[in-house]
């Protein structure tokens, strides 16, 4: 293992929840009977459950005390009051609206913000993301810095946006044809790729030009965050917090998926300054989500992210959470693993295009390594290539992501450094006879965000 500093959990563990392992006949049964798709496998019968870090969070003693607390009256719950004087705090934003995930929030925005024929450039897509944007007439372009393509490029800051790209995209296409710029904290199908305080700053320069605004995905702003103080020079000494606020600095407000870095298991919400686009979302808010002083969460749903959120600030915490995902991958890496590089903040993502050369991307070869992995070992992962990027919606071809990668997602505060051990063990061992891994064909392909519930049979 390398020299790098890999700091114990800085917690002790006061509530347990027992796993088991079933036999690999047996989960040889339940990938079939779930069509190859690990979202289609009953958590009982996941060992290490690793499919995604949205709504995994192990929540704090102070947290669960909190949701003691919720006030559940239907308008102006004192919760909503906490979780907003909290984000505007955190965050820096004027306005709040809480939605019942980030998806919510997405639709919101995408609908208020986006005329139809309008360009959305982002640091590449993200699913729920795109999907919205999509939705309501707007065109999506990846402006990322290309080297997010290539999973062995290992440098710093892999999730900028491409500035020169932006320009580009403004000057032919036309300021006002631009909805706004979306900008990602950290890049989650890049391999949880950071984005540097510069480069928001030239993305708020640029922007504010041709009068165009610019709204982050907040998702992961606090491990965002991190990286920036561990490799940006100037933030050192800074605190997670002062990095947080000065990163929103740089745009007009956000969306949020709270299952995330606010630490709870459902929740998410919007921010923004602009008081006409906070009315707007206001009127709308009450079609989808409900009142918008709970916006589909409960009262105790608010306070726990109220408090999460300023948890996932503390410096032991993050750095811990940072550490750990690192942790897997260097064990990965070090045995020769093809990986993502660098590893990013919320997961290790396998680079299937190497782990399974023999296969070609119409064979999936993501989707049926992650299924390969869970008979192998009871570890559950994700698929993020060919099948989660969809279909063009106008031509109804592929679209053909050079990443095609498995995520191992590390949920936050659940799973300790054996638990990484065994995965990087059952990794490893399914590396050694990669050569078995079948391609793929779809018995069954919904037309909307179709890895959620995909179906497929082994060629
Ligand atoms: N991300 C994830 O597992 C859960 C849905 S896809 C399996 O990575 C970003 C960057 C996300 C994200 C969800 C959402 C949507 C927006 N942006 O799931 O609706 O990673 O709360 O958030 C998932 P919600």
């Amino acid at each position: 293992m390398n020299k790098e500093f890999y700091p114990a959990e800085p917690f002790r563990i006061k509530s347990v929840e027992t796993v088991k392992m079933i036999s690999r006949e047996e989960r040889e049964q339940v990938i079939k009977d779930a069509g190859y798709n690990t979202f289609l496998i009953d958590s009982e019968d996941v060992y290490i459950d690793l499919l995604t870090d949205s709504g995994t969070n192990a929540m704090s003693d102070k947290q669960w005390a909190g949701m003691m607390i919720g006030d559940e009256a239907y308008a102006g719950s004192k919760n909503f009051k906490h979780l907003e004087a909290t984000v505007q705090e955190l965050f820096g934003f004027k306005h709040i609206v809480p939605t019942h995930q980030g998806r919510g929030a997405e639709n919101l925005l995408s609908q208020i913000a986006i005329k139809p024929g309008q360009y959305v450039p982002g640091n590449m897509y993200f699913t729920t993301t795109r999907y919205h944007q999509e939705r309501n007439g707007g065109i999506f372009v990846d402006i990322i810095r290309s080297e997010a393509h290539d999973a062995s490029i290992d440098i710093p800051f892999k999730g900028d946006i491409d500035v020169e790209k932006l320009k580009n995209l403004i000057e032919e296409k036309g300021a006002e044809n631009i909805a706004y710029v979306c900008l990602a904290v950290t890049v989650n199908l890049a391999g949880g790729q950071p984005v540097s305080m510069k480069n928001m700053r030239e993305v708020r320069e640029l922007t504010n030009k041709y009068g165009i605004s610019v709204f982050y995905d907040a998702t992961r702003c606090v491990e965002n965050a991190y990286f920036i103080k561990e490799q940006e020079e100037g933030f050192a000494d800074k605190s997670i917090s002062d990095i947080v606020l000065e990163m929103f600095s740089y745009s007009d407000g956000c969306t949020m998926s709270g299952k995330k870095d606010c630490l709870v298991n459902i929740g998410g919400f919007l921010c923004m300054n602009d008081d006409d686009l906070f009315n707007d979302a206001k009127e709308l808010v009450v079609v989808y989500e409900g009142m918008p002083s709970y916006g589909g969460m409960a009262g105790r749903d608010m306070e726990a992210m109220a408090i999460g959120l300023r948890e996932s600030m503390q410096f032991e915490y993050i750095q811990h959470r940072v550490k750990q995902v690192r942790y897997l991958g260097q064990k990965l890496i070090e045995a020769g693993v093809p990986i993502v590089e660098p590893v990013g903040g919320h997961a290790v993502f396998l680079d299937a295009r190497r782990f399974c050369p023999h296969l070609s991307q119409e064979q999936f070869p993501a989707q049926s390594l992650a299924a390969n992995l869970y008979v192998e070992s009871g570890v559950r992962s994700m698929e993020r290539g060919i099948v989660s990027a969809g279909r063009d919606r106008k031509t109804g071809k592929n679209h053909a992501p050079k990443l095609e990668t498995v995520r191992l997602t590390i949920p936050r505060r659940v799973y300790t450094y054996s638990h990484m051990d065994l995965v990087a063990d059952a990794v490893i061992k399914l590396y050694k006879h990669k050569e078995d891994i079948k391609g793929l064909k779809f018995v069954y392909e919904p037309k909307q965000l179709r890895f959620f519930t995909a179906r497929f049979e082994e060629i």
